[in-house]
């Protein structure tokens, strides 16, 4: 399989996130894309190709250039606004509930705080996610890097991976957040939707929900989302990711979340998937963009479900056994010794090739 992958991810180099208001160790750290890029190498079975430039049209495509220039900016403002922190994080948030009751348009018509610990929280979504020097360079290349996997598939490979860092499934249209600043899948899908004409399926396995590429298709009927994650009454991102959210307008029922219990085990989540895989066979299209998260497994630092390595090889056959061509991009995963093994595994599958 041909896996995307380039080292301007490092550029992103974080130490620390916010967790409740306390710092502590980043889990969404360099080193993640490093250990998958080294199991893929030593596998054997992979073909290493860097990402073309792309520009900027496909990601205004899906999120507010506003967004763009925010995050394009937000660290020489800082300086310039003497705002000396190792990392920028936001610490006010313009909240819907601020709005309640007030026009429709009330918060629409608000402008953007000039200053940047305000447009933090104008266009972030949580303190989870760190921005430093480096951030804009290496998002923009991970958006890279999920279309250059997209130009593989479309030009004729089955599936073909994306090695995304910054991951993407939580960034909205106007909103960062969740470790993610560009969506990476959604402007996927965007491009494919808009290259081939057809109806395109995202199956988000990360495990948490992805409220970004939600949003952005809410109101789609080309784009079906559907996800499988953590219970957002107990995790992460927590306002977004219900089973009664189905979509709207020309996107109504073609949206499709199963929040799932703690300690999920592999049997409960293969079902999970059955029933994912039968909606999208319900639908045309003949390519599906596949949100690929490794923290579903047993041993990762934020999650609560129970999977093993072997599901994971199990998943991508079920996958690839749809017959659809795949856009496999990475989002996350944090227990590190067995990123590596994970997603080796995932890939193999989804080339059924068994697992060494
Ligand atoms: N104590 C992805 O997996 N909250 N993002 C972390 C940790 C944010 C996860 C709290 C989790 C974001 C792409
Ligand atoms: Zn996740």
């Amino acid at each position: 399989m041909k896996a995307v992958y380039t080292a301007a991810h490092l550029a992103h180099d974080v130490t620390y996130e916010t967790y409740l208001g306390q710092p502590l160790p980043a889990n969404e750290i360099s080193e993640r894309a490093e250990l998958i890029r080294q199991s893929l190498q030593g596998d054997g079975g992979f073909s290493f190709v860097a990402p073309t430039d792309h520009g900027e049209a496909p990601i205004t495509a899906v999120h507010d250039p506003g967004l763009v220039r925010f995050l394009e900016s937000a660290w020489a403002d800082a300086r310039r606004e003497q705002l000396d922190v190792p990392y920028l994080v936001a610490d006010t948030y313009p909240t819907i509930k601020l709005y309640e009751g007030m026009s429709p348009d009330f918060a629409a018509a608000q402008p953007a705080p000039e200053a940047v610990a305000g447009a933090l929280g104008w266009w972030g979504l949580d303190t989870s996610n760190p921005i430093v020097e480096g951030t804009y360079g290496a998002a923009r290349a991970a958006v890279d890097v999920a279309l250059t996997t997209v130009d593989l598939v479309l030009g004729g490979e089955q599936a073909a991976y994306g090695l995304c860092r910054p991951p993407g499934h939580h960034a909205a249209r106007s909103m960062a957040g969740g470790y993610c600043f560009f969506n990476n899948v959604a402007i996927a899908a965007e491009a494919i939707a808009r290259s081939t004409g057809e109806r395109v399926a995202v199956l988000d396995v990360d495990y948490h929900h992805g409220n970004g590429t939600q949003q952005i298709f809410w109101r789609r009927g080309d784009v079906f989302y559907a996800s499988i994650h953590a219970d957002p009454m107990r995790q992460y991102p927590f306002f977004l990711g219900h089973g009664h959210e189905r979509g709207e307008g020309d996107g109504q029922g073609e949206n499709l979340n199963l929040p799932q219990p703690a300690g999920l085990t592999n049997d409960g989540y293969l079902a999970a998937l059955d029933r994912v895989l039968e909606a999208i066979a319900e639908r045309p299209g003949s390519v599906i963009v596949v949100s690929l998260g490794f923290d579903t497994y047993g041993r990762d630092p934020i999650g609560d479900f129970a999977l093993t390595t072997p599901v994971y090889h199990e998943v991508g056959r079920r996958v690839a056994a749809t017959g659809r061509r795949l856009v496999i991009l990475q989002e996350g995963g944090y227990y590190r010794p067995a990123l590596g093994d994970n997603a080796v595994a995932w890939l193999r599958g989804a080339e059924s090739r068994p697992l060494a």
